[in-house]
């Protein structure tokens, strides 16, 4: 209930907005952090493969550290703690999902593998679920490697849903954003998949890659854009800090231990 509330006060208060921002920490400061990077995984902001700017976001594995069942990399960005971006309807009728991703062609784990995107949404009475895009259910057998993908649509595709701590990823269960919100649920064993409907809002958006496959996988992910249908939208591009911008903390930093002595 109390989420409800919140997607309304956020609705008014973002109306007609574009919400563009750099983020150049992972430590939720900027709305963006560590989620579930596992032992083995990474999660950091690199140089390495520029993205409209001086970085981008890097995911990493090796599931000789991890262990094929645990190599994970994975972050959350969010505007706070129940603090919803909008609603998943509004993203349904006209809006737009997208991000850049790149996998770097050393990796070893399955060719349908890179950074994936998921959502953290919350039903109208406050209930959780995760969807899930990935490319291998949307006709991506081969990702490309070596060379950033730009814009990757997702709205329109097939999605999966994990309610209740079960992955309803089997037979009949990747289906539009739009079947889920219509109150439709998927079977697994004897779990049924939450019921969600068109008060269901957004909370978070996730990009990781992993678990559940071995090898190695580096990869990076940038330029995420949530868009909804009422002109409501969030741009993040990854970057790392600017030379200045780490001089200047080491020096508040300096200065802090100073006056603590
Ligand atoms: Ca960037
Ligand atoms: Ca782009």
């Amino acid at each position: 209930m109390v989420g409800r509330t919140l997607s309304v006060a956020a609705v008014v208060l973002f109306a007609g907005s574009v919400n563009a921002a750099i983020v150049d920490t992972l430590d939720f400061s900027q709305g963006w952090g560590d989620l579930d990077t596992r032992t083995g995984g990474s999660s950091t902001l690199s140089s390495e493969r520029p993205r409209n700017g001086n970085g981008s976001l890097r995911m990493a594995y090796d599931s000789a550290i991890a262990g094929t069942s645990q190599a994970k990399a994975s972050v959350i960005g969010g505007l706070g703690i129940g603090v919803p971006f909008g609603r998943v309807g509004d993203l349904v009728d006209g809006g737009s999902l997208t991000y850049d991703w790149y996998r770097d062609g050393s990796s070893t784990t399955v060719a349908y593998q890179f950074v994936q995107i998921k959502l953290h949404v919350a039903n109208a009475t406050g209930a959780p679920a995760l969807l899930v895009w990935e490319g291998v259910y949307n006709g991506i057998a081969n990702a490309t490697t070596d060379a950033w993908v730009d814009d990757q649509e997702t709205v329109d595709g097939n999605w999966w849903i994990r309610s209740g701590g079960t992955n309803f990823d089997v037979a009949g269960g990747f289906q539009s954003l739009n079947w889920f919100l219509q109150g439709n649920t998927v079977m697994n064993g004897g779990s049924t998949s939450l019921v969600l409907d068109f008060d269901t809002v957004i909370l978070g958006i996730e990009l990781g890659v992993g678990s559940g496959l071995s090898g190695t996988f580096i990869g990076y992910a940038d330029d995420v854009t949530l868009a909804f249908g009422n002109g409501v939208s969030f741009n993040y591009n990854f970057e790392i800090p600017a030379p200045g911008a780490i001089a200047l903390a080491l020096l508040a930093g300096v200065a802090g231990v100073r006056r603590r002595r």
